[in-house]
């Protein structure tokens, strides 16, 4: 085979391969201007997400070691609005999954460009094709790394923070350097309009029309209805996890659609049950105690004791990062100033400063969680012992969880043990 006329082999390298009349400038910046917009709001709600772990609060919630100055952002995470969370998680895993069919849309409208030929012509552009590879690489990373989470109930215990967190600014790099190279062109594009599909080989049409298309079974705009429709199914059958209450039911693509929490107070979403983290009867039975410590100080509360002390309400959901949550479920208990009151901190106007919170659970990354001192500062912040009305179930933390307002769901630890205020570490 002779290539050194410049003349590309036989195959996908050669643009007549590629016969599809919808392939376009149009096309493609449509699908680039959804992701344009679709993946600033994702990268936006993923930075809160990380915020929201309070991750400074090292090492117990931080699963990203040496963030360095990628948490420049970091700020401590508000107690209000008590759904924050639920809105910020909720938008970030359906707008992700939403965003599936128009991500594969856009990276076929651009397939031919994969094959360019030569596959290197300057240093510009061979520095422009790893800054792709980047973009599609760190777009198929975050996506894949984030649906199995979502899907498969953290498949990467602790690294998945790492993993999407790193990726995500990998990604955005590249993407930040693709927008400003592209998106007066992809303005021009869709300026133009769907009829106007520039010569094939012109500089506008970008190497993505075809120089031999085949008869079109469908136009460019029913491409991306097509898309659109997918689009809004995955919605469908997503977003009503994330609504939580009846509309959970329409959820047929969420990972614990399967699984009924059953009827009653205790009826709404468990993520882990008691069983599946190996709690035993004997850790949570009449034996359970709960340790308060702090400036020095000890206090060891049976259950009866923790029920004598002042119990109040709050109506709070639980907002899981797997994106699902539940609507506002009254829960009762002790307040988290009230426990740390036990061993001398706050009082009028007195401080109290972030809690260590741990469960009876042992192993797994989830059996504690640190609290910062605005969360366990706020009145609807509670070690709660029961909800709607009945004594917590064994899975949803029985004898005592933590429930704080706006926070994610992994900081209101289950079948809680011990308290230490002042010291996160
Ligand atoms: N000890 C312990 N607490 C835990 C967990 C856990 O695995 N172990 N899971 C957390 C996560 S990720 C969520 S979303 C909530 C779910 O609470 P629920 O099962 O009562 O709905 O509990 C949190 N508390
Ligand atoms: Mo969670």
């Amino acid at each position: 085979m002779d290539v050194s006329d410049g003349a590309p082999p036989p195959g996908p390298a050669r643009p007549e391969f590629w016969r599809s009349p919808l392939r376009g400038p149009w096309l493609t910046a449509v699908f680039g201007l959804v992701l344009l917009f679709g993946v600033t709001v994702l990268f936006v709600t993923g930075l809160l997400s990380y915020a929201a772990y309070n991750p400074d609060l090292a090492p117990v919630n931080d699963q990203t070691p040496d963030k360095g100055w990628l948490g420049f952002y970091l700020f401590s995470w508000p107690t209000s609005p008590y759904w924050l969370y639920r809105l910020t998680q909720g938008v970030h895993v359906v707008l992700g999954v939403v965003l599936v069919p128009v991500l594969l849309g856009k990276l076929w409208s651009v397939i031919p460009k994969l094959f360019a030929w030569p596959p290197i012509r300057s240093l510009g552009q061979a520095i422009e094709r790893l800054s792709l590879l980047l973009l599609v690489g760190g777009a198929g990373f975050e996506f894949a790394t984030g649906l199995l989470n979502v899907q498969l109930h953290y498949i990467f215990p602790g690294s998945f923070y790492a993993l999407h967190f790193y990726g995500a600014w990998v990604f955005i790099g590249a993407f930040a350097v693709h927008v400003s190279l592209r998106l007066p062109r992809a303005i021009r594009a869709v300026r133009a309009g769907h009829a106007a599909q520039p010569a094939a080989g012109s500089e506008e049409a970008a190497g993505l029309v075809s120089p031999r298309p085949a008869q079109p079974t469908l136009s460019r705009r029913g491409a991306v209805g097509l898309v659109g429709l997918g689009s809004l199914a995955l919605f469908a059958v997503t977003a009503g996890q994330s609504v939580g209450g009846r509309w959970r039911r329409t959820a047929l693509l969420a990972p614990h659609g399967g699984r009924d929490p059953g009827p009653g107070p205790n009826g709404f979403q468990i993520n882990k049950t008691a069983g599946s983290v190996g709690i035993r009867a004997s850790d949570i039975g009449p034996a359970w105690r709960l340790t308060v410590r702090g400036a020095g100080r000890q206090a060891v509360l049976t259950r009866e004791e923790l029920l004598a002390l002042p119990q109040h309400e709050a109506a709070l959901p639980i907002a899981c990062v797997e994106g699902w949550s539940t609507t506002d479920q009254l829960w009762s208990g002790v307040r988290l100033t009230d426990l740390a009151a036990l061993v001398g901190l706050g009082g009028p106007d007195g401080d109290v400063p972030h809690v260590l919170v741990e469960s009876v659970q042992r192993g797994g990354p989830f059996g504690s969680a640190a609290l910062r001192d605005n969360q366990v500062r706020d009145r609807r912040a509670l070690l709660a012992v029961r909800v709607n009305g009945a004594v917590l179930s064994h899975d949803h933390g029985y004898p005592a969880r933590v429930i704080v307002p706006g926070a994610p769901g992994v900081l209101n630890t289950k079948w809680v043990t011990r308290l230490t205020f002042g010291e996160p570490a």
